[in-house]
């Protein structure tokens, strides 16, 4: 495995790549392309240029998150063929460029969603929480401006002004868009790209959805183990895999995490490790990456993924805030840090311990 971090790239990220260089263990960074609009091509000259400022600072480009999905795609429309083709080219330059990895999500007009990105937890610290209560005394409208107004500034993938200034005609489109359709539209997709991902051996890597059921009656399909195998199914080609993401999956209790990896063996080419805790039903918040400050038993985890030879990048996801530090949510400096010598530490002990038990 490879520990990661996600950046954002120079004018997006408060924290710097000499930072990330100095975190014990970390030896490569997710990012992307942050100023070019979802849907638009990716081209060669910028994709080459982030990739030699992050190897000037001594880390590799493990993997590009995200490139978004346009909304047609999701919807199916007409217009959708442009957007495919567009999406190809990206991967193209991006294959090129000798990168191999591409994580996006699915999820129709929103991408990850909390009602709360600052809940001030006993320890002082701030975190990300999600009350399905709350979010339904709101609208999508509001939520969105409430978001921007907890951001600190920073704009947050997934959710950009110019997409949120004309979401009531985005959710429009999405009328009549249920699980199968949404479905069908990925297979469509994914049968698109595979032919250039086989060209230049890029494994996708799909992101579930956060949280892992309906938000504002859109459907959301990447929300467990059922549904994770019918994806892979989609399109059974070993590169069409998943990002395992710890927090997504697990907002859930239903979901068994490990019992998922073990299900997904081989399909698994990213893995986000985080930890949350479970307040009630749909009722979530989150926390330090330590199991004890959550619901999951984060060793278990990572001895799961280790015994089923995941062997890709891995990062730290989401941390509280704190120390002062005001970043982007989720996404400063100190608790990813702290987050990833914690999960380098477990898995020095699932190592150390594998090898005593023989195990591979
Ligand atoms: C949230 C992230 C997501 C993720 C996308 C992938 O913090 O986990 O924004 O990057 O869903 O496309």
């Amino acid at each position: 495995m490879q520990m990661t971090m996600r950046w954002f790239g120079t004018g997006y990220d408060l924290v710097t790549l000499e930072q990330i260089r100095q975190i014990p263990g970390v030896t490569g960074v997710v990012t992307a392309l942050y100023g070019v609009p979802v849907g638009e091509v990716w081209e060669k000259e910028a994709i080459r240029a982030l990739k030699q400022q992050v190897e000037a600072a001594g880390l590799t480009v493990a993997g590009i998150e995200s490139l978004g999905i346009h909304d047609t795609i999701k919807i199916g429309s007409p217009e959708r063929e442009r957007y495919i083709g567009n999406y190809i080219e990206s991967l193209k330059h991006l294959g090129e460029a000798d990168i191999h990895l591409v994580c996006y999500n699915f999820m129709p007009v929103f991408d990850w969603t909390r009602s709360d990105l600052a809940k001030l937890r006993s320890d002082g610290a701030t975190a990300m929480s999600y009350d399905q209560r709350l979010i339904d005394q709101t609208n999508p409208q509001d939520l969105a401006e409430a978001m921007k107004r907890q951001s600190n500034g920073y704009t947050l993938a997934g959710w950009e002004p110019e997409r949120m200034k004309n979401i009531q005609k985005l959710l429009e489109t999405y009328q009549g868009i249920d699980e199968d359709a949404l479905f069908s539209n990925l297979a469509y997709f994914l049968e698109r790209i595979m032919p250039v991902c086989e060209q230049y051996h890029i494994k996708t890597a799909i992101h579930p959805d956060d949280p892992p059921w309906p938000v504002f009656n859109l459907p959301r399909i990447i929300t467990g183990k059922e549904n994770l195998l019918r994806f892979i199914k989609l399109v059974d080609n070993p590169l069409n895999g998943v990002t395992l993401c710890t927090g997504s999956l697990g907002a859930n209790p239903a979901n068994d995490i490990p019992d998922i990896i073990r299900a997904l063996r081989g399909r698994i080419h990213f893995a986000h490790i985080r930890n949350l805790r479970h307040n009630g039903p749909g009722d979530f918040e989150e926390c330090a990456h330590f199991s004890q400050d959550g619901s999951m038993d984060m060793f278990k985890i990572m001895k799961t993924l280790y015994t089923t030879g995941f062997d890709g990048p891995i990062r730290p996801d989401h941390g509280r805030a704190i120390w002062g530090e005001i970043a982007m949510p989720g996404y400063g400096l100190y608790d990813r840090a702290l987050g990833a010598s914690y999960l380098n530490g477990l898995l020095e002990a699932v190592e150390k311990q594998g090898a005593q038990k023989g195990v591979s």
